[in-house]
């Protein structure tokens, strides 16, 4: 294999991989985060690593990543996977590879010409008086909560009773449905509150606004004492300005050495992502092909991230 690479002209770095077993890198179920996992893995590539892209559940992937079946997360997002995540670093079986620069938010989203059917938005406390408008006959009298798959746990029900809000959440069965949802009651400017996220393609598509709940606390998801609701915990938003990590199977350090600089240098910024979801939602491309794309537009960005030993 070698004598092969060097007949057909490999790269001129002098660099071996410290093993040829592939690297596992997780892929979710919405656009950033598949792109993001492609870029990652086009990179360790150009640094000959093997790689396989494994689909996985945004909750259950933590605890196979503890165990080594799979060994990469390039967006683990607070508003989501914080307690997940945070279970296997702490018993020592995950490695936290840092922050990017972007920050993040998860929350309820409407679009913005909502604001004069419900006057009062984005307080949360207007969502009440205008429920009825927000209903569908499975939801009726009640309005609908258009939520994300269930694998992207929320806590939205606690959310909902906690605030003692007179909504219903559904489950859209992908990234898709749901912004189709948001895409066909916005050409014809129906109501609708559905589960949204930044960075991402969405907000540059369609105008609109996170309701403000009240503020996300450590506490609030942990006391009931703490917030409006003196009984319940989840009276409160997602975290504003969250964060997102990449993380690793703790044994990645020491088998791919190399690959865990890279990996530890890459930092997207939230326009960055912004541009990288575009590229497979608004463009159409692959997310193969939008990996491919985003890094032909980013050589300076590739070019900081290459670790020394790569070089
Ligand atoms: C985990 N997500 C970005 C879909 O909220």
């Amino acid at each position: 294999m070698l004598v092969l690479a060097v007949v057909i002209g490999a790269p001129a770095h002098a660099f071996t991989p410290e093993s040829s077993d592939p690297i596992k890198i997780a892929d979710n179920n919405w656009s950033s985060q598949k792109v993001l996992a492609r870029v990652a893995q086009q990179l360790l590539e150009k640094l000959g690593y093997q790689t396989k892209v494994v689909p996985a559940d945004s909750q259950g992937q933590y605890a196979a990543m503890g165990l080594g079946d799979l060994d990469l997360q390039m967006e683990i997002w607070e508003g989501t996977m914080h307690n997940s995540f945070m279970k296997e670093v702490k018993a020592g079986r995950m490695v936290d590879l840092g922050s990017h620069t972007a920050t993040t938010r998860e929350d309820w989203w409407y679009p913005e010409y909502m604001e004069e059917i419900c006057p009062g938005l984005p307080d949360w406390k207007a969502l009440n008086a205008c429920a009825e408008k927000f209903a569908v006959p499975e939801t009726a009298p009640k309005g609908r909560y258009l939520a994300g798959p269930v694998d992207w746990i929320k806590h939205d029900k606690e959310k909902i009773e906690a605030l003692d809000l007179n909504f219903t959440v559904v489950n859209a069965g992908s990234a898709a449905a749901l912004f189709g949802e948001l895409k066909s009651a916005y050409a014809r400017k129906e109501p609708i509150v559905l589960f949204n996220w930044a960075p991402n393609w969405v907000g540059a598509e369609f105008a609109g606004k996170f309701v403000e709940f009240p503020e996300h606390e450590a506490a609030c998801v942990e006391d009931p004492k703490w917030g409006v609701n003196p009984d319940k915990t989840y009276d409160c938003g997602s975290p504003k300005g969250g964060y997102l990590k990449k993380g690793a199977w703790s044994g990645f350090e020491k088998k791919w050495s190399c690959g865990y600089q890279l990996i530890k240098n890459i930092d997207f910024t939230g326009p960055m992502i912004d541009q990288a979801a575009a590229f497979a939602d608004v463009k159409g491309l692959t997310h193969d092909a939008a990996a491919t794309a985003w890094i032909e537009q980013h050589p300076q960005e590739i070019a900081a991230w290459m670790p020394d030993c790569a070089k």
